[in-house]
């Protein structure tokens, strides 16, 4: 198995290898029935991490997709303490104390099951990519989630004996959006139809990733915590998609709007400004779902026993690594203020933090608008809007926040998010563009290509 690039030994680890040998065609049999639809036998210049070291990403080449050498890596260790919870002063874990076994487990099999799920939802972009310069980044984005999933496998097998290895089929045959055998959590179970969709995606989706990550990235665990810190490497780029693909979609707006004197800028090519803001109020409140309640005793728990910890835990940004005293205060959307202790807030900090990094992108996205001289601006909904898990879950309100009735509800909503016909105007926009070089009308080009190279580059040699 020396063709899995890797740096946990996995040439000495005969259970490991065993476990992966039979593993490993069952997932390459997956990729096959629901990774990237097409272009099989395309060659797409993609990045490869050869090592854990700081160059180990800098390895493009062009490669066949199913070929791809996905890889599980750990960051280099570190001397530490597990540093907040109840025990901040104990060395971390190199094995799964049996006492927080099932918690363990339950985290990795939900991070585990949001990486192939969102390669099943973004299936078949492929045959829609405005440029190829977009079409590489969404294969380099479907094969790190897949790689995503190995190192989540990785663990499952190499900690969790036999319900590990039970855990790591289970990964593979839940669908997205099967009614049967759905993905763990709700976002993982929407379609992702078209490029706005995918780019709303990797900007909110993906970035509850980052935060979800980076609080695994400190956790006492630490074959969980060096996994996560090394995948968050590759989040980097996901995020980047996300937030310079809305970004491209507001500029070309922003430049359709004023060629045309006019807000109606479908029959000139572009994505409406307005339909614009359906995409982000959905994938914004969609993914803030993904924090899970704002009042959870599971993270309570997982705080308490030093499993995963708030966004930058041991930054000097936080002084009191217990979090025993004090309490976090919610606003209902009846106005009553709510005081959580704050152990069970550790989801709703966590979310805090997603929040103003999402109202930065969202800023540099209403200075395109400006420096074009167009005085619209887009906005983030309230955290009330929209939502399906925790305290708002089911509340009927507006964008902003302000409760009214159901009915008032179901009545506006077509403005407020897409509507079939808002993605049946979308499809038509998005028709492929396959010629190197060349960009799709809703959308400007990237302000640089990939790795160096220029837009003008076959970034996807398809045959
Ligand atoms: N949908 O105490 P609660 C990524 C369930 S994204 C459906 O509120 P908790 C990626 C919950 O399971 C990052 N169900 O929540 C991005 C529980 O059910 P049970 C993924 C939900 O446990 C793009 C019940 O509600 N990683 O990597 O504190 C592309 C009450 O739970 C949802 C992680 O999430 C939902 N949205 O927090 C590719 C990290 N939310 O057990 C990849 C690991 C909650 O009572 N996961 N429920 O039946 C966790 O830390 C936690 O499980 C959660 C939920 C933060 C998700
Ligand atoms: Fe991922
Ligand atoms: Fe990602």
């Amino acid at each position: 198995m020396s063709e899995i690039p890797n740096n946990v030994d996995l040439d000495h680890d005969q259970q490991l290898r065993r476990a992966l040998a039979g593993w490993h065609p069952k997932f390459l049999q997956w990729w096959n029935e629901v990774g990237p639809d097409g272009f099989d036998t395309s060659e797409v210049y993609l990045r490869t991490a050869i090592s854990a070291s700081s160059d180990g990403w800098a390895n493009y080449a062009y490669v066949r997709m199913p070929e791809y050498h996905w890889g599980i890596f750990l960051a280099p260790p570190e001397d530490r303490k597990i540093g907040f919870g109840d025990r901040p002063d104990e060395t971390p874990w190199q094995q799964v104390p049996g006492e927080y076994r099932k918690e363990l487990r339950r985290i990795i099999v939900t991070q585990g099951d949001t990486e192939p799920a969102s390669v099943e939802q973004q299936r078949h972009l492929g045959a829609t990519a405005p440029s190829l310069y977009d079409m590489r980044n969404l294969f380099q984005v479907n094969v790190e989630e897949a790689r995503h999933l190995w190192a989540m496998v990785y663990l499952l097998q190499r900690f969790f004996g036999r319900d590990g290895r039970e855990e790591a089929e289970e990964l593979l045959t839940r669908r997205s959006g099967n009614q049967d055998h759905p993905r763990l959590l709700n976002a993982f179970n929407a379609p992702i139809r078209d490029w706005m969709d995918f780019f709303c995606f990797c900007m909110f989706t993906d970035r509850d990733g980052k935060y979800q990550l980076a609080a695994l990235s400190e956790s006492g665990f630490d074959p969980l915590a060096r996994t996560t810190q090394f995948m968050l490497t590759e989040e980097a780029f996901h995020m980047f998609v996300g937030e310079t693909g809305v970004q491209r979609v507001v500029q070309r707006t922003a430049e359709l709007m004023k060629q045309t004197d006019s807000e109606k800028i479908h029959a000139a090519g572009g994505l409406d400004l307005a339909v614009v803001q359906k995409y982000l109020n959905f994938w914004y409140s969609e993914s803030l779902d993904l924090f899970g309640s704002e009042d959870s005793s599971n993270a309570a728990t997982y705080f308490a026993s030093g499993l995963k910890g708030r966004y930058r835990e041991s930054s000097s940004a936080i002084s009191d690594h217990r979090a025993i005293d004090g309490y976090y205060e919610i606003a209902r959307s009846d106005g009553a203020a709510e005081k959580i202790p704050l152990r069970r807030a550790m989801n709703a900090l966590l979310r805090d933090d997603y929040v103003r990094d999402c109202n930065r992108a969202l800023k540099r996205w209403n200075s395109e608008l400006e420096s074009r001289g167009v005085d619209q601006r887009l906005y983030l909904p309230a955290a009330s809007f929209n939502r399906k898990i925790g305290v708002f879950a089911g509340v009927a309100c507006d964008p902003e926040g302000k409760s009214i009735s159901r009915d008032e509800y179901d009545s506006k909503k077509s403005e407020w998010l897409p509507t079939e016909e808002d993605r049946s105007r979308s499809a038509e926009l998005m028709k492929p563009v396959h010629e190197r070089g060349k960009i799709a009308s809703w959308i400007a080009p990237p302000a640089k290509g990939v790795n160096g190279m220029p837009l003008d580059f076959e970034y996807v040699r398809l045959d």
